[in-house]
Parts: structure tokens; sequence; C-alpha cells
């Protein structure tokens, strides 16, 4: 597939955070490779918008506010299977802040998600009790922007509930893989890639989009 790239398209970088990179909480491996490549990225886009995770300090997802459990084992909760995680990405705390100043900048929207104690949203669209909705549809809707481009992290957590909500939505939704980076944890990444294909998601790679 090579695509071009149009006025009406967005560029959405998700949760390229401090906590999400080595040396933060939740570190995610190479996930500071990706970072220049977005920046340059971002400067072919007329639409910039970033989601940030930003939970409470004793939040639901957080293996700490279960006794006994560790991160990375499954809980069930009210509205689903839950991974727990390390603390991460506490609103307001250093490690919750957007890693990249230029993207920062150049965003046109920053959607905070996950701040609802009692439920996790991995998606920038919906939490995940698959009910409470952030409005980034919306907005997206109302700013006419159609295409959308997804980058960031975790591929297997956050981009992939971000993308098959973006497809669920009615927008084209392409994920530029080489530009996220995955957790993989109980095999989460071939199942997230095998989500996305179902959903109807373009997975490509930077070097499909035609330089123009
Ligand atoms: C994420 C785990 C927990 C992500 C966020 O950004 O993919 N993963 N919170
Ligand atoms: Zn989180």
């Amino acid at each position: 597939m090579e695509l071009d790239i149009r006025a009406d398209d967005a560029l959405i970088v998700v949760d390229l955070q401090v906590d999400f990179l080595p040396g933060g909480r939740l570190a995610v491996a190479d996930g500071d490779s990706i970072v220049a490549p977005i920046e340059a990225l971002a400067d072919r886009y007329a639409n910039v918008l970033l989601t940030q995770d930003w939970h409470t300090p004793h939040h639901i997802s957080f293996a700490s506010s279960h006794p006994g459990r560790q991160p990375f084992e499954v809980i069930n909760l009210d509205y689903g299977p839950q991974v727990l995680w390390p603390d991460h990405c506490v609103m307001g705390t250093r490690g919750a802040e957007i890693a990249s100043p230029a993207l920062l900048a150049k965003a046109q929207l920053v959607l905070r998600k996950g701040y609802n104690d009692s439920v996790d949203s991995y998606s920038g669209f919906r939490e995940a009790d698959r009910k409470t909705l952030t409005g980034l549809a919306g907005y997206l809707r109302e700013r006419g922007l159609k295409r959308l481009f997804i980058t960031g992290l975790a591929t297997d957590f956050c981009v992939n509930w971000t993308a098959q909500d973006a497809a669920a939505n009615g927008f084209e939704t392409i994920v530029i893989e080489d530009l996220t980076c995955a957790i993989d944890t109980n095999g989460s990444l071939a199942s997230a890639r095998g989500d996305m294909d179902k959903a109807g998601v373009h997975r490509i790679s930077q070097a499909e989009l035609l330089v123009g």
C-alpha cells in the first residue's frame, strides 16, 4: 500500500510518555527509538493529536492497588479481564509527561484518558467498560478529520485499542507499525495484530508513506 498524506488526515501519537520510555516505570523496550522518527513525520501532517495516559495515584490498573498481586498478572474486574501494571503515568507526575517537547508544541489536542479511578482506558475513544466515551470521535468528526494514522506506545495495548475503536467509529485507520513498540506480554502482540486485522485496521510501515 502506498499512501500520500492529505490535509484532512490526522497523525495520532499514542502515549509517548516518560514512563513508557527506557528508565520509566513501565518502560517499553526500544520505545526511545521511535521518538525522533515520529517528530520528523509529524512535520508532514497538518493535524497532530496526542493521547496521554493519565491515571489517579491508586488506579485500579495498578498491581499496587490489589494486595498480593504482581505486575503483569491478569485479574477479572466487573468490565472484564484487566492486566495489572506497575504504577505509571500518575497525573501530574514527571512520568506522565509527554516525552517529546516538539510533539507537545505541535499538538492541536492532547487527549487524556484513564483518569477514572475504577476504569482503565487503553483506547483514546472509549474506556475499558466499553461504554464511557472520551469525546475523541466527536472531536474528529466536527473537525472533518477522516483518516487517522496511528503511532506510539504500546502497539499491543493503547495503539491496538485506539486503532480498533477508530475503525469501529468509521474512520479509515492506518497503524504505522514501525513507529510503534510493543510490551508483548502473554502473546499480546500477536493477538493485537490479529484483532486489528479483523477490525479492518491497516498496518503499514513508514516507507509506504509517499514523500510528496
Ligand atoms: C499502556 C499499559 C498500561 C499503553 C497504558 O500506553 O499501551 N499500556 N497503560
Ligand atoms: Zn495505563
